[in-house]
């Protein structure tokens, strides 16, 4: 009986020691100790026993339980803790590595001279309004009075998607539907982009972007036209800015002018900013036409408006100092971050 339990315990242990997974040791287990273990039929074949060898046997089955016991809780210990340095291994943390960089957007050059525009003009009670892209020829170019023959319609300079409809040339006709609505007085500005057929150098892109004014009210006058945009010029280039006022023609406004503000660079003394002349042309204006309140359907005799026009891209280069037009389209980080 010594033999065989000693055997048993030999053999045990062996595939204790065999063992590479913590479920092979539970087989083991099973296999001697379970219920129907080889150490298990031992106890249970104690009746084949003389009586008086019964408690030695029974002691015996005892101690070699114990002896496996002890090895199955020892060698599952050992593998548990090389289970856990093995996965500490693998997941390990290097802190000594460098971070990786948060990249903060910056917002376009165009949008910061934007966002300054509107914010001159929403202080002075201003609206901002926004409309297609694509437009009807009879709002970019009918109701504005620019006649079928004039030349800003040639096929050189607009892009037709068909015959009656376009990309916009300006954002005037977001004021002429505005006007349509018949909801008046009227105080607002038209930023937005728009389409020319012209070839891209340091000042013109087939796009751009345009931010136009337009107020119609009972008795407003070329006066409040000068005033209103003698302000927005001293907030955009500072209190010191003079303004000049030059007659220009422009089919949906009579009077027409074009501004010119002293230059911000030399103060008026002239400049290589300002080509010498101290002065710099920023933007477009004058009395909305009588033809064009009439098309929109207002009364030219009890209303009246100015209006006016700026070159978005146009405000970035001057008040940046960016020389070249392309710089804004081309969207280099390094040159984005310096504004
Ligand atoms: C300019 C210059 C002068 C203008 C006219 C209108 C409207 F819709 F009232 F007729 N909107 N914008 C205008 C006038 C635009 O841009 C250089």
């Amino acid at each position: 009986m010594n033999e065989k339990l000693q055997s048993i315990k030999e053999e045990a242990i062996r595939q204790i020691k065999e063992s590479d997974a913590p479920e092979k040791l539970n087989d083991v287990r099973v296999k001697y100790l379970g219920k129907k273990g080889e150490l298990t039929a031992v106890l249970k074949s104690m009746k084949d026993v003389a009586k008086e060898d019964r408690p030695k046997v029974g002691q015996m089955v005892n101690e070699v339980r114990a002896e496996i016991e002890t090895a199955l809780e020892e060698t599952k210990k050992q593998m548990e803790e090389k289970i856990l340095e093995e996965k500490l291994k693998e997941e390990v943390i290097d802190v000594t590595l460098p971070a990786k960089k948060n990249l903060v957007g910056h917002r376009h050059p165009n949008t910061i001279a934007l966002e300054e525009v509107e914010r001159i003009f929403i202080g002075m009670g201003y609206e901002v309004v926004e409309g297609p892209e694509v437009e009807y020829d009879l709002y970019n170019f009918e109701k504005l009075n620019i006649p079928e023959g004039h030349p800003a319609k040639d096929e050189q300079d607009t892009f037709y998607i068909t015959k009656d409809i376009v990309l916009r040339t300006q954002t005037s006709p977001v004021q002429a539907r505005v006007m349509e609505q018949g909801k008046l007085p009227i105080r607002m500005i038209a930023p937005g982009r728009v389409f020319r057929s012209d070839e891209v150098d340091a000042t013109h892109s087939p796009s751009f972007h345009q931010i136009e004014g337009l107020v119609i009210d009972k008795n407003i006058t070329f006066a409040d036209l000068k005033g209103t945009l003698e302000e927005f010029a001293k907030e955009l280039f500072g209190p010191e800015t003079k303004t000049k006022f030059r007659p220009h023609h422009f089919p949906f406004t009579e009077p027409s002018a074009e501004v010119d503000v002293s230059c911000f660079k030399c103060g008026g003394k002239g400049c290589r900013f300002c080509k010498g002349s101290g002065w710099i042309e920023i933007l477009g204006c004058g009395m909305v036409h009588p033809h064009v309140l009439e098309m929109c359907g207002i009364d030219p005799n009890e209303y009246t408006g100015f209006a006016f026009g700026v070159g978005l891209e146009r405000i970035a280069l001057l008040k940046y100092e960016i020389d070249d037009m392309r710089l804004l389209y081309e969207n280099d980080i390094r040159f984005l971050k310096q504004f």
